[in-house]
C-alpha cells in the first residue's frame, strides 16, 4: 500500500529558482480583485520579534498558537503547549496561516459588481455603503414578500462565530438560514445525544470526548466509528491517540479507507459505506444474547425497564394507571405482584421491575423498553451484519468482545451523518455506550462537565431564537417535517433550494452567503446554479474570491483567523484568540451582522429595533459598536475584561480535578435531594427514544410554540434503511462501485486550495481504488478517470490501494482556484459533490441527504482537467505578498 510522499524539497527549490519573494502580478483574479499595493515591506529582516499567544481557526478546533511576529507582520508560527488539548503540536493547515494572510488574492476591499453578473467588472465600495446598501435591499424585500424571502447561509464547521447567522436571522425575522453541516453533520449526533442524554455526544473532531485528553484515564477499548481523528482533529485528537496507543489502549476503527488511524489500530472493519446502523443492530444483538451488557446499570439508569403501551409506542405513565397517578412518573412490571407499578424516581426497592418482557393487564398490551429494543436488533446476527456490511463476522465478533471489555467508548464521527440513517446511528452509539455502562465513569467517552459558558456552543452570542417574529417559524423550509432541525433553528437545503426554484411556498429574492465555496461542500452542487441565478441580490463575505463569488452583486472581505479577536474555550481554560495582524479593509464578520441589524433597525424594521434595545434584550443583545464591547459583555461571566484576558491569556476559570467530575448523574440535586439523574424526561438515559415521538407530534422541548405534528410519528429505535442507491439495486449494473468520502488532513472542506505549500503536498485529488476493482477498468496508479454518477461527471486521478476495498472508491472534494478565471470557476473538474445526492430519501428527523455511499461508475480519461496547476512551481503566484495594512472599517 502507499501513501502520498510528503517532500517540501522540490516545492523548495522550484521557489529559490525563480526568487522566493513573489511578484505583484495579479494574473488569477485580475479584474476580480485589485492588484496588491506595496504599501509595507516585506518582512524585515531586522526588528524585534514578539511572540503573541492566539489560537488557530483553519479547521473546527482552536489549537494554541503562539505567532512571532516582527515589524507589524507574522513570520513564523508554533504551537503554544499550554493549550490542553494540542498541547504545543500544530498541523500543515495551521503552519499555513501566514500564507493565508498574506494571500495575494484576498479579497481586499468591499466591492460592487458593475458588469453583468459573473462579468468580473467591480468598483470599490466602503463598509458603511455596503451596509447601507444591503440594509435597504433587505428592508424593501421584506415589505413586498416579506422576511422569509431572505436566505441566510454560513459554513459549518469553519465559522468561529457561527451562532451570528441564526441571531441575525431571528432579529431580521427571516427563518430561513442553513449550512452545509448541520443534519449533513454533527446534528445527528447533538441531537440523540441531547434528546437521549442530556450532555454532549462522544464525537473527537467535533465535540471535546475529554476523556482522551486526561492523561490518567482508565479506558481501555477506543472505537473509532466512523472517524480519523489523525485527519480530522490532527493537533489534538490524533496526538492525543498516539499518547493512548502508546499506553496501550486498544483501538478499534470501523472505515472503509485504511486512513492513519485505521493503520494503527488493533482492529480494522472496513464496512461498506452507509450500512453503520445493521452493524451497530448487529453489536446490540451480540452484547444482549451473550449476556455482555451491564445489567445493573441498565435497569437501574435507563428507561429500558418502562413499559411502553405497545399499541401506542409510548412509554406509558402513571396517570394512564390511575388518574391519581403522576405524569411525570414512569411504570415498570413487578415480578413480585405481577402486575404495573409506578416507580418513583430513582428506585424503589419494594419494586421487583422486570427489563425484558412482554405482558397484558387489564385488556392492554405492554413491553418492556428492553424488550422493544431486543426484537428491534433480533434480525442482525454476526452472519447477517456482515453479509449487508461486507464484512468478516469473526472480525466483527472479534471486535464486539474487544469493546465489551471495558471502560470503553464509542467515538462517532461525521460519517454516519451523510446518509439519510443518520440519526438512528447516532441513536444506536447512544444505546451501545449505555448498554455497556460507559457513562460517566472514569474511562468513558460520555461525560458532562461545567463550563465558563463564555462562549455558548463555541460562538460569541446566542441565537436570540425567541426573536423570530410570531408566526415566522412555520414557515421555516423543511423544519416542519424535520423537527430535529429545530434544534440548530435551521433550515433544510434541499427545501429551500426548491423553494427558490418554484416559489412555492413564496419566493426568495436574496441570499447573504458568509463561508467559502457553496460549489464545494453542498450535495449535488450543480443544482444550485438556477437558483443563484433567479436571486435579486447575492453577497458574499468570505476571505479570498472563490467559484461562489462568480454570481455575487457584492463581496465583502472577511478577516482570516490571525486578524480576528475571538474567546476560546477548552476544557478548564478560556483563552483568547487575538488579532495578530490586520490586512486591508478586511472586518469580522460578527460587527458586520451586528451593524447590518442596527441599519434595519434605523430603516423601520421593527423586530430588528428590539434586537437593538439594551432594556428588551438585557445581557442577550444582538447589537455591538465594537468587539471589544461584545468580548467585554461575554467575558463578564468570569469577572474579566477583554484588555485582562489579554494579560493574563490563557486563564483557568475552574481547578483541573473540580472541572473532571465523573458520575454528575448521581450528584444530587439540592431541590428534590435525589441524584439529579440526566437531562431528559425520566432522569433516566431514554435508549426507547419516546423523546422523538414528542419532538415529531410538537416540536418539544426545542419549538418554542406548538407546531403541528409530522404525518408520520418518528421511531423511537433505531432502523437500518439500505442507501437509497444501492450496489444490489438497478442502478448498480450501470453504476457498480460505492463511492464515499472523508477528511484529507492538508485542507479544511473547499479551503487552502490556494496555499502553496499544501498544494506541493497533495495536488489533485485522488481516488483510491482497490487492485482487483482496477483490474476491470485497466488503470492503474497515476491514471486519470471519469467518475461519474447519476447527477455528473468529474475527473480523478487514481491511486490503486488495498487500503480501499474491492466494489469501494474514494474520493474527497476538491476545487481549483488556479481557474478560477474560467467559465466553470474550478469547482465542477473534480469534485465529488457533483456526484453526490441532494434530493429525497432524506432522514426523517432533521433532512439528511446523501453525501457518502452512493454508485458511481469509473472508465480512463485522456488527462487532467484543463489548466490545473499540478507542478510546485505552478503554485508561485500565490505565494506570500507584502499588504496594505488599513485602519479598522469604519461602518
Ligand atoms: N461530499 C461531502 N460533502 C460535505 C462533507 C463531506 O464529508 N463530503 N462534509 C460536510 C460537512 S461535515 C461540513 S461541516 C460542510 C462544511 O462546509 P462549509 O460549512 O461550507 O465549509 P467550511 O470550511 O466550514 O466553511 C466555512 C468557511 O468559513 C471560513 N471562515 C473562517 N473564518 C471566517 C470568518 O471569520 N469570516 C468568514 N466570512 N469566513 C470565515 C473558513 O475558511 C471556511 O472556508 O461540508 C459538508 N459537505
Ligand atoms: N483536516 C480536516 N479536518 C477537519 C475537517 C476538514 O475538512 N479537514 N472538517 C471538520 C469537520 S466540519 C468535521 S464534521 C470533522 C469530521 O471528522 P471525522 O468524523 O473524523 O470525519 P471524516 O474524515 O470526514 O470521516 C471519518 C471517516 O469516515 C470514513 N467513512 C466514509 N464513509 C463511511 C461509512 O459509511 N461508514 C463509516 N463507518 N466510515 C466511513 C472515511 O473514510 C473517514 O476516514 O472534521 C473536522 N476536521
Ligand atoms: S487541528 Fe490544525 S488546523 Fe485545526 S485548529 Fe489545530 S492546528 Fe489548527
Ligand atoms: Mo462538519
Amino acid at each position: 500500500m502507499e501513501f502520498p510522499k510528503i517532500s517540501r524539497r522540490s516545492f523548495l527549490e522550484a521557489a529559490a529558482a525563480t526568487g522566493a519573494a513573489a511578484t505583484l502580478s495579479g494574473t488569477i483574479t485580475e479584474g476580480l480583485v485589485p492588484a496588491a499595493k506595496a504599501a509595507v515591506p516585506d518582512a524585515a529582516q531586522e526588528g524585534e520579534t514578539k511572540i503573541v499567544k492566539t489560537c488557530c481557526r483553519a479547521c473546527i478546533h482552536n489549537c494554541g498558537v503562539l505567532a512571532h511576529v516582527r515589524n507589524g507582520r507574522v513570520v513564523k508560527l508554533e504551537g503554544n503547549p499550554e493549550y490542553p488539548m494540542s498541547k504545543g503540536s500544530l498541523c500543515a493547515k495551521a503552519l499555513a496561516g501566514v500564507s493565508a494572510l498574506y494571500h495575494p488574492n484576498r479579497n481586499k476591499y468591499p466591492l460592487m459588481r458593475v458588469g453583468k453578473r459573473g462579468e468580473n467588472k467591480w468598483k470599490r465600495i466602503s463598509w458603511k455603503e455596503a451596509v447601507d446598501i444591503i440594509a435597504n435591499k433587505l428592508e424593501e424585500v421584506r415589505r413586498q414578500y416579506g422576511a422569509e424571502s431572505v436566505l441566510v447561509t454560513t459554513g459549518g464547521g469553519g465559522n468561529p462565530a457561527f451562532r451570528g447567522i441564526p441571531r441575525f436571522c431571528n432579529a431580521f425575522g427571516t427563518p430561513n438560514w442553513y449550512e452545509p453541516g448541520c443534519a449533513q453533520c454533527y446534528l445527528p449526533r447533538t441531537l440523540a445525544y441531547d434528546l437521549m442524554y442530556g450532555g454532549p455526544s462522544t464525537s473527537i473532531a467535533d465535540e471535546s470526548a475529554r476523556e482522551i485528553y486526561n492523561p490518567n484515564t482508565e479506558i481501555k477499548t477506543l472505537v473509532l466509528w466512523g472517524t480519523d481523528a489523525s485527519y480530522s482533529c490532527t493537533a489534538g485528537g490524533g496526538r492525543a491517540l498516539v499518547e493512548l496507543r502508546a499506553k496501550g489502549v486498544k483501538t478499534i476503527s470501523i472505515d472503509p479507507r485504511f486512513q492513519p488511524d485505521a493503520a494503527k489500530s488493533d482492529i480494522w472493519l472496513p464496512i461498506r459505506p452507509g450500512t453503520d446502523v445493521a452493524l451497530m443492530l448487529c453489536w446490540t444483538r451480540y452484547l444482549i444474547e451473550k449476556n455482555l451488557y451491564d445489567h445493573e446499570f441498565v435497569l437501574k439508569w435507563t428507561n429500558l425497564p418502562y413499559l411502553v403501551n405497545a399499541e401506542t409506542k409510548r412509554l406509558v405513565r402513571a396517570n394512564e394507571l390511575d388518574p391519581k397517578g403522576d405524569a411525570k412518573t414512569f411504570v415498570v412490571w413487578d415480578a413480585k405482584t405481577q402486575s404495573p407499578k409506578a416507580i418513583r424516581y430513582p428506585w424503589d426497592d419494594a419494586l421487583d421491575p422486570v427489563l425484558d418482557g412482554e405482558f397484558e393487564f387489564q385488556g392492554v398490551k405492554y413491553k418492556t423498553g428492553f424488550r422493544c429494543l431486543r426484537e428491534r436488533a433480533e434480525p442482525w446476527t454476526l452472519e447477517k451484519g456482515a453479509e449487508v456490511c461486507w464484512l468478516d463476522p469473526k472480525k466483527i465478533e472479534e471486535a464486539i468482545l474487544m469493546y465489551a471489555d471495558g471502560p470503553a467508548g464509542i467515538a462517532l464521527g461525521v460519517a454516519t451523518d451523510q446518509t439519510p440513517n443518520s440519526v438512528q446511528a447516532a441513536m444506536g452509539s447512544v444505546i451501545l455506550n449505555a448498554l455497556m455502562g460507559n457513562v460517566e465513569r472514569p474511562g468513558a467517552l460520555m461525560q458532562r462537565n461545567p463550563s465558563s459558558n463564555v462562549v455558548p456552543a463555541g460562538s460569541l452570542a446566542t441565537r436570540c431564537s425567541y426573536l423570530l417574529p410570531e408566526g415566522q417559524l412555520t414557515k421555516r423550509l423543511g423544519s416542519n417535517e424535520h423537527k430535529g432541525l429545530l434544534q440548530w433553528d435551521a433550515g433544510q437545503p434541499s427545501a429551500i433550494l426548491n423553494a427558490i426554484l418554484t416559489e412555492k411556498p413564496y419566493p426568495l429574492k436574496v441570499w447573504l452567503e458568509r463561508s467559502g465555496n457553496k460549489f464545494g461542500v453542498n450535495g449535488n452542487a450543480a443544482s444550485w446554479v438556477p437558483a443563484l441565478e433567479k436571486m435579486d441580490l447575492v453577497v458574499h463575505m468570505y476571505m479570498y474570491p472563490t467559484s461562489f463569488s462568480k454570481f455575487a452583486d457584492i463581496l465583502l472581505p472577511a478577516r482570516e483567523w490571525l486578524e480576528t479577536n475571538m474567546l476560546v474555550e477548552c476544557m478548564n481554560m478560556v483563552f483568547a484568540r487575538q488579532a495578530v495582524a490586520h490586512v486591508w479593509e478586511t472586518e469580522d464578520e460578527t460587527l458586520f451582522w451586528s451593524k447590518l441589524v442596527k441599519r434595519c433597525a434605523e430603516l423601520g424594521n421593527e423586530n430588528c429595533r428590539r434586537a437593538c434595545d439594551p432594556a428588551f434584550m438585557k445581557d442577550d443583545l444582538a447589537y455591538w459598536d465594537s468587539m471589544e464591547e461584545l468580548l467585554n459583555g461575554r467575558l463578564k461571566r468570569i469577572n474579566m475584561t477583554w484588555k485582562e484576558l489579554l494579560e493574563h491569556n490563557p486563564v483557568t476559570y475552574m481547578p483541573y480535578e473540580k472541572w473532571n467530575s465523573y458520575y454528575v448523574y448521581k450528584k444530587t440535586d439540592p431541590k428534590t435531594g435525589l441524584p439529579q439523574g440526566f437531562r431528559t424526561p425520566t432522569k433516566k438515559l431514554e435508549l426507547y427514544g419516546d423523546v422523538f415521538i414528542e419532538l415529531g407530534r410538537t416540536g418539544k422541548p426545542y419549538a418554542l410554540q406548538k407546531l403541528p405534528p409530522v404525518e408520520k410519528d418518528y421511531d423511537p429505535l433505531p432502523y437500518y434503511l439500505e442507501p437509497a442507491e444501492s450496489p444490489s439495486g438497478e442502478i448498480a449494473k450501470k453504476y457498480p462501485l460505492v463511492l464515499t468520502n472523508g477528511r484529507l488532513p492538508m485542507y479544511h472542506h473547499g479551503t487552502l486550495r490556494n496555499i502553496p505549500y499544501l498544494r506541493e503536498i497533495y495536488p489533485v485529488p485522488e481516488i483510491w481504488v482497490n487492485p482487483e476493482t482496477a483490474k476491470n477498468y485497466a488503470v492503474t496508479t497515476g491514471d486519470w478517470v471519469w467518475v461519474e454518477s447519476l447527477r455528473g461527471r468529474i475527473r480523478g486521478k487514481v491511486r490503486l490501494t488495498e487500503g480501499i476495498p474491492p466494489r469501494i472508491v474514494y474520493m474527497e472534494r476538491f476545487w481549483f482556484p488556479e481557474t478560477l478565471d474560467t467559465k466553470t470557476g474550478g469547482w465542477q473538474e473534480a469534485n465529488v459533490n457533483v456526484l453526490s445526492k441532494n434530493d429525497a430519501p432524506f432522514n426523517d428527523m432533521v433532512g439528511t441527504y446523501t453525501l457518502r455511499g452512493f454508485q458511481v461508475q469509473i472508465s480512463k480519461a485522456p488527462g487532467a482537467p484543463e489548466g490545473i496547476w499540478q507542478k510546485p512551481e505552478d503554485f508561485k503566484p500565490w505565494l506570500p505578498q507584502p499588504t496594505d495594512t488599513t485602519p479598522d472599517a469604519k461602518f
